[in-house]
């Protein structure tokens, strides 16, 4: 691809120890977690880059990649930003994420991430997963030619996405409990010496990949929106997103920055009642929402989501079930757009909280609507059908 590498390090997020390029996820000091600091280029890289493919590696001076030849691409972002028209005198934006090649944005991770893994010389990968990182990183897996081993709470992931992971070769290890338990597995098991890359949000490089979403929000709109509404899991995006923001007005092409407003679903909300509450993080024992994405108690970057929303001056809110499989079909009747659940608490939170807002909004849906076709039973049940 030619031009000039991603030169960067990596700084603890809480005691702010630096670490040189290497597939470590904690630092060594205090156990936090760490971020991808770039060593940004100049604003024009903007007009640099406008002939180039709308794809992750439009952006590529700003990744955190050492050797161009380890890149594993499936063409993944440059997905569409559509316009939902004047909406309670706001302008509202659906960015579409289930455009991307597995049908979720987890693939502008993955592609970092796996071209990561190849330049580190792994030839194993693996994750935890209520779904969609599991059929992103099977398929990158496939790409680049490396064994893939996903943990998945048994019973709980939604069948798209299994028949993803089966189909792209990875090897499945089900785990009995919920996404939590099957996140403290993988941990274990690579640092107990499996050999494997892990690729779990806690790798900061994987994240690095999904900031390219302001990126492109920024380039299609012209300009950055007010408000963003990010559905919240294990809060990886929503802070990834921040980020990519960050560092566009770190190089000065923007002066202000939006709004981050993180959604969670009712029964899986421990950065709401985090926001509500007392301000003390306390996860959730037993995690339950019909949106299985985002079914995670125990969020392992609650402190960069919390960083993200409080710097911007945004919120937390949570939204019900009910309320979530209403706006998702909301979006698909009157718009055209069908999402997974996770995503619709995005849209369903934009409802809720539209009196609050004025000027541009962008939402982000992460998912595709075919992933979980299950949740037809769950629309009749309702009586929405
Ligand atoms: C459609 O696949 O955690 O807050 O293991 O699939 O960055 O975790 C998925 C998360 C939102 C939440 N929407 O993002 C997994 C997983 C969809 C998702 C989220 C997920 P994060």
């Amino acid at each position: 691809m030619g031009g000039r590498i991603g030169k960067h390090k990596l700084r603890c997020i809480v005691c702010g120890s630096e670490y040189g390029p290497a597939p470590i996820h904690w630092c060594g000091e205090c156990g936090g977690l760490l971020e991808v600091v770039m060593e940004l280029p100049k604003r024009s890289i903007f007009v640099k880059i406008r002939g180039r493919r709308w794809f992750v590696w439009r952006y590529r001076e700003l990744l955190p990649v050492d050797r161009e030849d380890c890149i594993v691409s499936l063409y993944e972002g440059g997905t569409r930003l559509l316009g939902l028209g004047e909406f309670n005198g706001l302008s509202v934006y659906v960015k579409v994420e289930g455009d991307n090649p597995t049908g979720s944005f987890k693939d502008r991770g993955m592609t970092v991430g796996v071209s990561k893994a190849v330049e580190f010389g792994f030839n194993k990968v693996a994750c935890a997963s209520t779904g969609n990182t599991s059929a992103s990183l099977a398929a990158y897996a496939a790409r680049a030619g490396l064994e893939a081993f996903v943990f998945l709470p048994r019973g709980k992931v939604a069948r798209g996405k299994l028949f993803q992971a089966i189909a792209y070769g990875a090897k499945i290890i089900e785990v009995d409990g919920s996404f939590d338990d099957a996140l403290r597995t993988v941990v274990n098991h690579v640092k107990e010496g499996a050999g494997a890359y892990l690729l779990n949000s806690v790798n900061p490089y994987r994240l690095e990949g999904q900031k390219t979403l302001a990126y492109e929000v920024y380039e299609q709109l012209g300009s950055v929106p007010d408000y963003v509404f990010v559905p919240v899991g294990n809060a990886g995006n929503i802070s990834a997103i921040w980020k990519g923001f960050k560092e566009l007005r770190d190089m000065d092409l923007i002066d202000s920055v939006p709004v981050m407003v993180g959604v969670q679903a009712r029964g899986a909300a421990p950065l709401v009642d985090m926001y509500r509450g007392d301000g003390v993080f306390r996860p959730v024992e037993n995690p339950e929402t019909i949106a299985t994405a985002i079914r995670i108690g125990n969020p392992v970057n609650w402190r960069k989501a919390w960083s993200a929303v409080s710097e911007s001056g945004g919120w937390f809110l949570s939204v019900s079930d009910g309320e979530i499989v209403r706006a998702q079909l909301e979006l698909a009747r009157r718009f055209g757009i069908l999402v997974e659940p996770a995503s619709a608490s995005a849209y369903a939170g934009f409802l809720k909280d539209i009196d609050k807002l004025d000027g541009t909004v962008v939402i982000v849906t992460t998912g595709h609507g075919l992933k979980d076709p299950d949740v037809l039973s769950y629309w009749d049940l309702q009586g929405l059908v």
